[in-house]
Formats: C-alpha cells, structure tokens, sequence
C-alpha cells in the first residue's frame, strides 16, 4: 500500500507553503493515515499521473488519484468512514462549504494583499517567472502595485478574522470541542500566511492565535514541521 500526496513547495523541499495542500495534509493526520508528502514545484504539477490535475493538492492512494483538497477530504471520509470523521455527519459537510466560501473569498485574498510578495520570494527560482506571469496576468498589474496595499490590509485583516472570534467564544474548534476539516480549511489559510510572511500582524492574545497554536499542536505538531518566516 502507498498513499503520496503530492504537495507545493517553495525554495526547499520541505517548505510546505500552500492553503489547500495543508488542509490535505491535516485531513490525512485526523484521519491516521500514513503517506509521503513529496514535494512538488509548479513546474512538476503536470507531470503528476501523466497530466491528472492542473493544480496541488493531489492524492494517489494505492493507484486511485484524487485532486482538490475538499474532494480529498470526502474521498477520505468515505474510504476510511471506520477512522476519525472529517465531517461529523453530512450537515457538517455541507457547513463545510460555508467555511470554505469564507476562507477563500474574504481570508484567502487578504492574505494576497499582504504576502504576495513574500510568496514570490520563497518560491523556487525555477518557478519564479511562472507564479509572476500567472498571476499578474489574473490581477492586471504587477506583483509590486499589487502589493502597494500591504500595510494596509495588515491593519484591516484582524477585523476579517471576527466570524473566528464570536465562534472561539462559545467552543474551542470550528468543529466544537474537537477538530473537524472545517478547522483545517481556516488553518491552512493562516499556515500559508505563517509560513510565507509569519503572523505578526495578529495580536499574541487574539483567541484566534491561541486556535492557531491549538492546530499546530494537533497530529504530533505537523503544522510545526516548517518555519514561520
Ligand atoms: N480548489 C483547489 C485549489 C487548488 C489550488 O489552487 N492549488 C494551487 C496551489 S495553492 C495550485 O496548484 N496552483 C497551480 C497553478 O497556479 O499553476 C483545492 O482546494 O485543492
């Protein structure tokens, strides 16, 4: 049996850096399953099965390839249904896609506005022009005018975080007293800005910082396997 879930990485191997592959990645550890994290740069997605997904995260399970990291999520839920739920119940899933909403479509471009600079420099050189020309063709301007914003957002994105907040207040994870996939969706938003740019924006009391280190703590502390910038 060989599970692999192929997984972005920066300058360095183990420099894990991507939202949607830690979300991957925790959801295997909740679920107890062993695999090989092999690191892949944006120049090796396509030469994964033969072309099989335009994007990372990716899962070969034993020769069945799974792609997206909330469909590796309920791929996992429904092979290993014996194992840790990643869901708590199909209402959990379908909240699930509420968090996910949330995660990408207010925390996700915050963390673009503050970081993408800081991105840009941890990638591998090989990728370096890539990630530039992609993505400043999908913005209309250049990495540096888009990042003109930084310090600002710096300032704005605590207050996005505040749904995290009033949650904290009535229970200790999004999945209630204990972690459910919806945690690791948040987590590998704030992963990848901990990672690429590190959290200093965020208050050292904020409660969402104490749920961060909560995750980080969680599955033998994988979270703490890389460094924060
Ligand atoms: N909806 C997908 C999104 C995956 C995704 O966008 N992955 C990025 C890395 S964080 C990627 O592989 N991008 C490839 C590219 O930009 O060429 C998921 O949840 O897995």
């Amino acid at each position: 049996m060989t599970r692999i879930l192929y997984s972005l990485c920066g300058a360095g191997e183990g420099l894990f850096f991507s939202p949607h592959c830690w979300k991957a990645v925790m959801a295997l550890a909740h679920k107890g399953l062993d695999f090989d994290e092999v690191p892949t740069t944006y120049g090796r997605i396509a030469d994964i099965g033969g072309g099989f997904s335009k994007t990372v995260p990716v899962l070969d399970d034993n020769g069945r390839l799974v792609s997206d990291s909330f469909a590796i999520a309920v791929y996992l839920e429904e092979t290993y249904p014996d194992r840790p739920s990643l869901f708590g119940g199909e209402g959990g899933k379908a909240l699930s896609r509420m968090v996910e909403g949330y995660s990408q479509m207010i925390i996700h471009p915050a963390i673009m506005r503050m970081a993408l600079l800081d991105i840009h420099s941890i990638l591998d050189e090989g990728d370096k022009d890539y990630f530039r020309a992609s993505r400043e063709k999908h913005l209309g301007k250049s990495l540096e005018e888009f990042a003109a914003g930084r310090e600002a957002e710096k300032v704005a994105f605590a207050a996005k975080l505040e749904p995290m907040r009033h949650m904290l207040k009535f229970q200790p994870f999004i999945g209630g007293e204990s972690p459910l996939f919806a945690d690791y969706i948040v987590f590998g938003a704030l992963q990848w800005l901990r990672v690429a740019a590190g959290l200093a924006m965020l208050p050292p009391q904020d409660p969402v910082m104490a749920w961060f280190e909560r995750c980080l703590d969680l599955h033998e502390s994988r979270g703490c396997t890389v460094t924060a910038a």
